[in-house]
């Protein structure tokens, strides 16, 4: 197989497909065929395939194209059938749960009774396609570590439109389904909890996102700049010494006096990555369950300033600034 294909790189060395391990797998699921792209081989692999299926993968894209007919249904009835207006209002138009007086009850289909029976497929679509994830992990005989990083996403997006629901008795309380009325419901969740800005689980989860591009910027730059001494080959680096690797770890303990190690970045990566999910569905679970006003918690509790900040400075004490004289 052609070793040095990736974004960067234009040399793309190309053999005979590489097909996969066989011992313990079942094959009857893996498509038998590959190809080679180049326009791939630009940004990752070059080869296609073989892909592995299997009925999880089956229900997980059959049950998501369902979710996603649906919100295209709702939509292409919200433009009268109208392919200008359907392309024009795209990205403004919602499938919306049901409103508060259906509670957790069904709604009629078209007041938000479709929202619930295309929430449904999603879950289904989500969840299978977890399962698909540990099946898959499994036959490789790897760790479940992919697993459980994407069910620490999937943690937040529960809580977001079933946990949280469910503890306030309504499904209007979820999340809608279209490109910008998502972004409207987030901006209003913020207003209607006194800013998300005083949750500390929020900020947390900032933490955690900006700590995560920090990382995936740090180790990346570090592995590129060693790759001509075989950095990205991370195996024979972790135990070799006076290798790319360890001139990695010095650059840093150099620059900062402290180097992680080629394993464990990996597991900084995951827990940043991890925790920036786990922080927010807590962040999110709590409120209008636990806390209805962020702002008010956070002056109660000492995390947020008791009034709006004033300088302990009068004006009078401030010496204008005033342009040289002439
Ligand atoms: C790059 C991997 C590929 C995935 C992509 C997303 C769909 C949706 C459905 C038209 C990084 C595919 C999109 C399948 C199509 C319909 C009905 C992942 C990559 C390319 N958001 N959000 C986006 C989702 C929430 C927020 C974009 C999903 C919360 C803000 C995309 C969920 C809150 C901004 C999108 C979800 C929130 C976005 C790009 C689920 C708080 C943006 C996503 C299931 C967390 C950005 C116009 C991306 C944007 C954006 C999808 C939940 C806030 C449409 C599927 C409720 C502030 N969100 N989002 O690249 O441009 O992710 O919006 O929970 O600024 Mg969102
Ligand atoms: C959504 C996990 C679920 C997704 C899954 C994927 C498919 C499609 C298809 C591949 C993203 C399913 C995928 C179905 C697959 C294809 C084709 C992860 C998701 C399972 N905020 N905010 C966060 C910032 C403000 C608000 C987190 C910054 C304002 C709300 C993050 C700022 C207001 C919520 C974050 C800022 C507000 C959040 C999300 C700045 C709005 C949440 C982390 C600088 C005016 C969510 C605790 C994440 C949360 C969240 C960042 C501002 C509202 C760290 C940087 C004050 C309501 N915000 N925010 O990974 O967890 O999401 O909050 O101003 O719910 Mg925020």
């Amino acid at each position: 197989m052609a070793e040095y294909m990736n974004i960067f790189s234009q040399v793309q060395v190309q053999g005979p497909p590489e097909m996969g391990m066989v011992e313990d797998a079942d094959l009857g699921d893996r498509t038998k065929g590959t190809s080679f792209s180049s326009a791939l081989g630009w940004f990752g692999n070059a080869q296609l395939g073989p892909i592995y299926l299997g009925p999880w993968g089956v229900l997980s894209l059959a049950s998501g194209g369902l979710w996603f007919f649906l919100v295209g249904i709702s939509f292409w009835v919200q433009a009268g059938f109208s392919p200008g207006v359907f392309m024009r209002d795209l990205f403004y138009m919602a499938l919306e749960p049901p409103g508060p007086e259906y509670g957790l009850g069904f709604a009629p289909l078209w007041e938000g009774g479709l929202w619930i029976i295309a929430s449904f497929f999603l879950l289904i679509s989500v969840i299978s396609w977890w399962v698909r994830s540990y099946v898959l992990a499994d036959q490789l005989g790897m760790g479940k570590h992919v697993c459980w990083a994407f069910a620490s996403a999937i943690w937040l997006f529960l809580v977001l439109g079933l946990i949280r629901p469910v503890l306030m008795g309504s499904w209007s309380e979820a999340v809608p389904y279209g490109i910008f009325p998502h972004l409207d419901w987030t901006n209003l969740f913020s207003l209607t909890y006194g800013n998300l800005f005083y949750n500390p689980f929020h900020a947390l989860s900032i933490a955690f996102l900006y700590g995560s591009t920090l990382l995936f910027a740090m180790h990346g730059a570090t592995i590129l700049a060693v790759s001509r001494m075989g950095g990205d080959r991370e195996l024979e680096q972790i135990y070799d010494r006076g290798t790319a690797s360890e001139r990695a770890g010095l650059f840093w303990r150099w620059t900062m006096g402290f180097n992680a190690t080629m394993e464990g970045i990996h597991r900084w990566a995951w827990w940043f990555a991890v925790l920036c999910t786990l922080t927010g569905g807590i962040g999110i679970l709590l409120t209008g369950t636990v806390v209805d006003d962020w702002f008010t918690w956070a002056q109660e509790h000492g995390y947020g300033a008791e009034t709006n900040y004033v300088p302990a400075l009068e004006p009078e004490d401030f010496t204008p600034y005033l342009p040289p004289q002439e």
